[in-house]
């Protein structure tokens, strides 16, 4: 016999979406490059599934039925393109190889230019939903080329997670690195998403007064709304968690201190190279490095703090429902800079990206899935060419009726001397968007005051100087 696919790299993700494919009756070939791990695998799981134990890549290679399909589940950088160096020798034209690990869309550019060369198709793929997800059911986002695709896809279709009205949550996102550039904007809205719900509980906790018990609650009501997620859900149950050490909720015993892996980092820093304004995403990352300058932290522990005081009860019932307002439409606003971030890759990358068809494999599987991922999914269908998600009447209608208690909300977060960078950036982008002028007419004014780079006039078209050193003349540039 042989088999239909192949993992190499049986760590927690590899394992498991070994077992996944097993599962759903393939024949699956598996190798690590320590033997043991896939020992281990086959020992443990071996009754799910059909398995074929390789010890050697060699023999990994000889198990698979033609075209190939072999699966990369090792650690991101280095090691992807040491076991690509090891397989690649043994593959022929029409074999696939599929990285299923977080690389870099740039990495996954050149590995897959390198790879057609010899006739292998390289297919970046995002996966999402960590070892849960891998093995009941991920959000997979393949990029590669389209051939792969009509191999590969009723086999991701099989093992994805499936949204609620029975979609498997898999799409060809587009040539070459389109999919771990998809990927790599879902996580950068995943740090948003997640910025955002801290900068909400904060706010309940600090100006409101709540307990972390009464915002699971409140979360949890939350939950049964248009902020349904898994995100969400989440939140309530370690909102509600005691420790069991100390009694004192869990979150209270947790150092306050976020780590990241860096995919966020790289949406941002992409975000920059193509021009694209993905402030919250950006402030979601810099709070997850501010709260890791412990030094700097402690030295500031002293400065000047305002002096207001927490809400009554009454007051705080209204306030919790005004947060949730001021979540959601920063949420719309996260998501419609995330979207704007994928289309100027898909731009830039000749991708060809369908916006409606990512948000519609985010509703499951996938760390930010969500009910609202239906409403964008129902917005570029409406409109595939929307220019921005805030365009979509739905959601338009839906931020007039929260920017109130938008703002509100940001009143009190400054006037009580809580940082929200995540809701202020938001409602700065939803500002500056909908301003009839921006102060960018001084910026340029200024430029060319010092540095004579010109302006462009808004009744006449052409580039001018003005001789600021001399007469203040203007003159066509
Ligand atoms: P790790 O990222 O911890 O990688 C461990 C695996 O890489 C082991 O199988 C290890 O083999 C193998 N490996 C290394 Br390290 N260097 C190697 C080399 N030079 N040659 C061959 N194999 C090598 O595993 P993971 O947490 O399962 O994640 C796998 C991929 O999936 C990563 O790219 C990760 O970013 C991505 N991902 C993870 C999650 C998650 O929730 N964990 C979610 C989504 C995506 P060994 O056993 O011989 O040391």
């Amino acid at each position: 016999t042989s088999a239909q696919i192949g993992v190499t790299g049986l760590a927690v993700m590899g394992r498991n979406l070994a077992r996944n494919f097993a599962r759903n009756g393939y024949t699956v070939a598996v190798h690590n490059r320590t033997v043991s791990r896939t020992k281990a695998l086959v020992k443990e799981f071996g009754h799910e599934g059909d398995f074929i134990a390789a010890e050697t890549a060699e023999e990994f290679v000889a198990a698979l039925e033609r075209p190939r399909r072999l699966v990369i589940m090792v650690k991101a950088g280095e090691p992807t393109d040491a076991v690509i160096q090891e397989f690649a020798p043994l593959l022929e034209p029409g074999d696939m190889i599929i990285d299923g690990g977080n690389a870099h869309f740039a990495d996954t550019r050149r590995r897959e230019r390198d790879l057609r060369e010899r006739g292998v198709h390289f297919v970046g793929t995002g996966i999402s939903g960590g070892e849960e997800g891998a093995l009941h059911g991920p959000s997979i986002m393949p990029g590669g080329s389209k051939e792969s695709y009509e191999s590969l896809g009723p086999m991701l279709e099989k093992i994805s997670a499936k949204a609620a009205d029975g979609a498997p949550c898999v799409t060809h996102c587009g040539p070459d690195g389109a999919g771990h550039f998809v990927k790599m904007v879902h996580n950068g809205i995943e740090y948003a998403d997640m910025q955002l719900i801290g900068e909400a509980y904060q706010l309940l906790r600090d100006v409101a007064g709540y307990t972390p018990a009464q915002i699971a609650d409140i979360f949890r009501t939350w939950n049964t709304g248009r902020l349904d997620s898994y995100l969400i859900e989440i939140t309530a149950e370690v909102l509600s968690h005691v420790d069991a050490a100390t009694g004192k909720p869990f979150v209270d015993v947790v150092v306050d201190q976020a780590e990241q892996k860096g995919t966020g980092r790289w949406t941002v820093q992409i975000a920059l190279d193509l021009g694209v304004p993905v402030s919250g995403i950006a402030e979601a990352v810099f709070a997850r490095s501010l709260s890791g300058h412990a030094a700097l932290r402690e030295a500031s522990r002293g400065l000047a703090g305002p002096t207001a005081s927490a809400l009554s009860e009454s007051e705080a019932a209204a306030f919790a429902d005004r947060v949730e307002q001021a979540l959601y439409a920063s949420k719309i606003v996260s998501y419609t800079q995330g979207f704007h971030e994928i289309a100027a890759g898909s731009e830039e990358y000749g991708w060809d990206i369908d916006l409606g068809a990512i948000s519609a494999i985010w509703r499951g599987g996938c760390i930010i899935r969500a009910a609202f991922l239906d409403r964008i999914r129902a917005a570029y269908g409406a409109r595939p060419d929307l220019p921005s998600l805030l365009s979509d009447e739905t959601f338009a209608r839906e931020i007039a009726a929260a920017q109130d208690d938008w703002r509100e909300v940001l009143v009190a977060a400054v006037r009580q001397g809580v940082p929200t960078p995540g809701f202020a950036a938001a409602l700065a982008y939803y500002d500056a968007l909908r301003a009839e002028r921006l102060p960018a007419a001084l910026t340029q004014a200024q430029r060319d005051f010092f540095g004579a780079h010109t302006y462009r006039r808004v009744d006449r078209d052409g580039a001018f100087h003005t001789l600021w050193g001399g007469d203040r003349n203007e003159v066509s540039a």
